[in-house]
């Protein structure tokens, strides 16, 4: 394997404890690998030129633990990122794994459940601002139903909002530089989860009272088991100001959240993803939540965090070499992709309609145009397989 594609911390690559914590542990086996060491982990990432590490309150503290102790492992987890440089780029809630989430926490049809888990969720908010984590995640697994019988949907969505506000207005309360990202998904570990595509969750985000700091952290594998674009999730998210996170990893359509390593599946895909974010601007972290498969020991844990950054960087470096090719250029040209960003009619005025009405069109001659796409795209896989 050659040494190219070795990340630095200016690429904001950044992962979940829970990821390259992963043991293996599934709904038909037990784990099989050992723990590894939250400081192990840290000096590991480091030193793959890692930028940030993600954690879930419970991924790094004991559940519902004292005041003393939690203070105690806040601190331990402080003191292995001043050590390693690594910084803490997001940080999220378990709402899920305790059984008394079962029927939902945010959501749960026990009013005590749902304060419970807001306060959960604020007393790891101040941990965060601690740690200086600029985004904190919703991903509501237990927040849905096997039967529709059991909720009415428009009261467990006017509870999420409820939730959702009430903690805005606790962080900004308290002064805390943070904005909330909500990841959307289908289903699993739920029959049917609230928010389950992007869509969903940007509609939701428009009826807060709080939305302008609530935004998305859309995931790879998520959109794609309900056989979505994950692209165009992305790019509606960045045109809309919403693009907050991110989760990198992937998956095949149809299946269980596979959260393969990103790059390993659909690399057509992830190619105009990498140059979506890239050429957005998108500065946010680029935020791996994938897991070694379970075939693998500990080495193998660190084989897939290496590839990982490796397929992101190598794909930036496809997407470069694309867009920096001439032929491209003349592709795009004939397809007319810039042509797309002229206004067409500009904002309305009765001089502009009046205008219109009375212009004509050779509809025939129009309709005879081609576009070019198949020679557009044979560039781009031409460009991916490195025949170009
Ligand atoms: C869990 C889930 C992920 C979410 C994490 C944040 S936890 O592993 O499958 O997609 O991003 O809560
Ligand atoms: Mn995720
Ligand atoms: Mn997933």
């Amino acid at each position: 394997m050659s040494t190219e594609f070795v990340a630095s911390p200016e690429d904001h690559f950044s992962f979940g404890l829970w990821t390259v914590g992963n043991r293996g542990r599934d709904p038909f086996g037990e784990a099989v690998r050992p723990k590894i060491e939250i400081k192990e982990m840290l000096h590991r990432l480091a030193e793959l030129g890692v930028w940030g590490i993600s954690y879930h309150d419970d991924d790094a503290f004991t559940f519902n633990g004292e005041d003393s102790l939690h203070r105690q492992e806040v601190d331990a987890l402080k003191a292995g990122l001043e050590e390693t440089g690594l910084v803490c780029s997001m940080a999220t809630t378990n709402l899920f794994f305790h059984p008394i989430f079962k029927d939902g926490a945010l959501t749960s049809n026990d009013p005590r459940v749902r304060r419970f888990a807001i306060q959960k969720v604020m007393r790891n908010i101040d941990v965060a601002a601690e740690l200086g984590a600029p985004t904190y995640v919703f991903w509501g697994g237990r927040e849905g139903v096997e039967t529709a019988a059991s909720k009415d949907t428009r009261d467990a969505l006017s509870r999420y909002a409820e939730a959702i506000d009430f903690l805005a207005g606790y962080v900004k309360d308290s002064g805390y530089q943070m904005r909330f990202a909500l990841e959307p998904k289908p289903n699993e570990p739920r029959g049917d989860i609230f928010l389950p595509t992007v869509g969903h969750a940007l509609a939701f985000i428009s009826t807060l009272d709080n939305a302008d700091m609530v935004g998305l952290n859309p995931e790879v594998a998520h959109e794609t088991m309900s056989g979505l674009s994950f692209y165009q999730g992305v790019a509606q998210a960045i045109w809309q100001g919403k693009l907050f996170h991110i989760d990198l990893n992937d998956q095949r359509i149809g299946r269980f959240d596979q959260d393969f390593r990103f790059g390993s599946e659909g690399i057509k895909d992830h190619f105009f993803l990498v140059r979506l974010l890239e050429n957005s601007g998108y500065a946010g972290a680029k935020h791996f939540d994938a897991h070694a498969y379970r075939t693998e020991d500990v080495d193998g844990v660190w084989d897939f965090a290496r590839g990982c950054i490796r397929n992101y960087l190598a794909l930036r470096a496809k997407a470069r070499e694309f867009d920096s090719d001439p032929r491209v250029a003349q592709a795009m040209a004939y397809s007319g992709v810039a042509d797309l960003a002229e206004p067409t009619v500009g904002p309305y005025t009765p001089q502009a309609a009046a205008a219109l009405k009375a212009e004509t069109f050779d509809v025939e001659s129009l309709a005879q145009r081609g576009f070019g796409n198949e020679a557009l795209d044979q560039l781009v896989v031409d460009h991916i397989l490195g025949i170009a």
